[in-house]
């Protein structure tokens, strides 16, 4: 006799419980009992680094650790809802890294795809395929899928940047490798600026064609970026949520500058006082300019210049300035964009 006839279509208890212990000794389950719902969002919290608090751990982990042992004197920002991850937020790993006069951060690439974003000091480069990119405060610099770079330092002071890579998306997919140069760097073979003269003018190389999914351009310098920000924030309009937001862009494509993150910076009025917003992206975001907070659902932080926070996927939040801001930002929209996952929402 079938199930449906013996009792009217449910079975037992006890003969439902033996019979999913007998299917997981199959490694199989039934997705009728399923546990995992369907919903956007996943673990991750809302968290903030305050620089006050970061710097002095970072000037201690350049006491005890040289970028010789480290190869990247990095501290990890973890995010407290992801423990054991290493990842700020499900999809993107975030660092801040220093680097001192003299020293050297030997070269290597991998297949993730890396950019940098540089809070503090002057004098540090990223040579990035034989092209030595000078950073200054405020840049974007790129090393995209594969590139080989090394960092050196040729000024006074120590330079701390915050480092932001798609790891967690080449792990998902068990896609991640990585290779050592075989010197501790790389020759130079490009001209200072090279990329920033073939490619970023508004022209391009007549047979130019973007076979690589990331920007040619290894550097936005934050002069011109700011320029424009605080031109467009006197042009108006702006958004009741994001003030003026831009998006960095691939001069080849129009795209994002990576296959994967996408990057942002935006300029707040003060006194703003935002409306809440969310989308599927997780978001990193950066303090450059100004004093403001950003309000969760249960939580909001204060925050200033130098100061790292994530906004999870798909949870609301909204700013609130004291002074005018300027934030960078970064998250995985890009890759979401591509494979048809990304939504937001704006509510009052
Ligand atoms: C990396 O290559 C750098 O090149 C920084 O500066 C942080 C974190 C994980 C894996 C590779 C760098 C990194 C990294």
């Amino acid at each position: 006799m079938s199930a449906r006839q013996k009792s009217g279509g449910v079975e037992s208890d006890a003969e439902r419980a033996a019979y999913r212990k007998d299917l997981l000794s199959h490694n199989a389950k039934p997705l009728w009992e399923r546990t995992m719902v369907m919903g956007p969002g996943n673990d991750a919290v809302p968290a903030i680094w305050h620089y006050r608090d970061m710097r002095p751990h970072l000037m201690r982990a350049a006491e005890l650790v040289t970028t010789e042992e480290a190869e990247r004197r990095v501290l990890m920002l973890e995010n407290p809802g992801l423990p054991g991850s290493t990842y700020i937020l499900a999809s993107v790993y975030s660092g801040l890294q220093i680097i001192l006069p003299g020293e050297i951060a030997r070269a290597h690439r991998h297949s993730t795809n890396a950019m940098r974003f540089i809070l503090e000091g002057r004098g540090a480069y990223s040579s990035v395929e034989g092209e030595r990119v000078m950073m200054n405060p405020g840049d974007f610099v790129l090393t995209p899928h594969w590139t080989w770079h090394d960092h050196g330092h040729v000024g006074s002071d120590p330079v701390i940047w915050l480092d932001a890579l798609d790891n967690p998306v080449a792990k998902f997919f068990g896609a991640m490798f990585r290779e050592n140069y075989p010197g501790e760097t790389q020759p130079v073979t490009r001209a200072p600026n090279e990329a920033e003269t073939r490619y970023g003018n508004h022209l391009l190389p007549v047979d130019y064609k973007s076979g690589a999914r990331s920007s040619p351009l290894m550097l936005y310098p934050y002069e011109r970026t700011r320029q424009t920000l605080f031109k467009l924030a006197r042009l108006g309009p702006i958004d009741p949520a994001q003030g003026v937001k831009l998006r960095y862009a691939n001069p080849a494509t129009g795209g994002h500058p990576f296959p994967t993150l996408a990057v942002f910076v935006q300029w707040l009025p003060a006194a703003f006082a935002g409306r809440n917003y969310r989308a599927t992206d997780g978001t990193v975001m950066c303090c450059v300019e100004g004093r403001g907070s950003i309000a969760f659902a249960d939580r909001s932080f204060a925050f200033e210049k130098g100061d790292v926070w994530c906004c999870p996927p798909w949870i609301s939040y909204r700013f609130t300035t004291t002074e005018e801001c300027v934030v960078f930002s970064y998250s995985d929209r890009a890759a979401q964009e591509a494979l048809g996952f990304w939504r937001e929402e704006g509510t009052a």
